[in-house]
């Protein structure tokens, strides 16, 4: 199951984030991210995962954000190939850091993809074409994933959203939380039961399942108290990292 986790990666955070790329022109401030950055390992630790650090790279402002560079399923992971001329080198720095997990790699060699803008749900993968993911890229994507023995939708992420997942996220084996505008995909409509976030509160409909717990970007209440019934909520605090479009499952890769 797409929520049941033992092992996650996550790279330390470098000074340079302030640099990171920020559809809001905002500048984080670095002691805030490092804040929520380390609490954001302590949860992961709490909860019991096997937490590998990963080297700061200060060359690459937006490097934390391991996601965009790399898919793991099952025991494999592909090589993503992300689009923005400033992270695109990082899945090739990734490549050599997770050969130490993996043994078997799949590169995507046409096209661009990130992993933002990929949602897994159980042995199928939804891909949204994007302003960072195009066509060629979410094809060459799921040919890998097809021969992995996967299945695979391909869909549109709305215009004013960055990624996919940006706006929504896996909660169980049917079940998926969706801001308004992700709510519109009919693909999502028609396949799924959609949990939809109160208007204001979209940044909360990027949470990440682990486990038998919910992780949700604090300050949501309304949200907080629509998953609560059904989930074990633990929220993380990520005002300052999601000033350049951050959000908690880009920080990580999991398995
Ligand atoms: C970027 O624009 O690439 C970063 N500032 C944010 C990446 C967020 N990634 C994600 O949601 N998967």
């Amino acid at each position: 199951m797409t929520y049941k986790f033992k092992n996650i990666i996550i790279r330390k955070l470098n000074q340079s984030i302030e640099f990171a790329l920020s559809s809001k022109n905002l500048k984080p401030n670095f002691s805030k991210v490092l804040k929520e950055h380390n609490d954001y390992i302590k949860v992961m630790k709490q909860i019991g995962l096997n937490v590998n650090l990963l080297e700061p790279l200060e060359n690459f402002p937006d490097s934390i954000f391991v996601e965009d560079t790399a898919l793991i399923y099952k025991s494999s992971c592909i090589i993503l190939n992300p689009f923005d001329k400033s992270r695109n080198k990082e899945s090739k720095i990734i490549t050599n850091e997770i050969k130490k997990y993996f043994t078997n790699i799949l590169y995507i060699e046409n096209g661009y993809v990130e992993g933002g803008d990929v949602l897994n749900i159980n042995d199928h993968f939804i891909i949204g074409i994007s302003n960072r993911t195009d066509k060629k890229g979410a094809e060459n994507l799921s040919k890998l994933l097809y021969s992995l023995g996967a299945t695979v939708s391909i869909c549109k992420t709305p215009k004013d959203v960055l990624h996919f997942k940006s706006e929504c996220s896996f909660l169980d084996d049917n079940l998926i939380l969706v801001s308004e505008k992700m709510r519109g995909i009919e693909y999502l409509k028609s396949n799924y039961h959609l949990i939809e976030v109160p208007h204001g509160e979209e940044i909360a409909a990027n949470s990440l399942r682990v486990n038998n717990n919910v992780l949700m970007p604090s300050g949501f209440k309304k949200t907080k108290d629509l998953l609560n019934k059904y989930f074990n909520i633990i929220e993380i605090k990520v005002d300052e990292i999601s000033k350049v479009d951050a959000g908690l499952s880009c920080m990580s890769l999991r398995w």
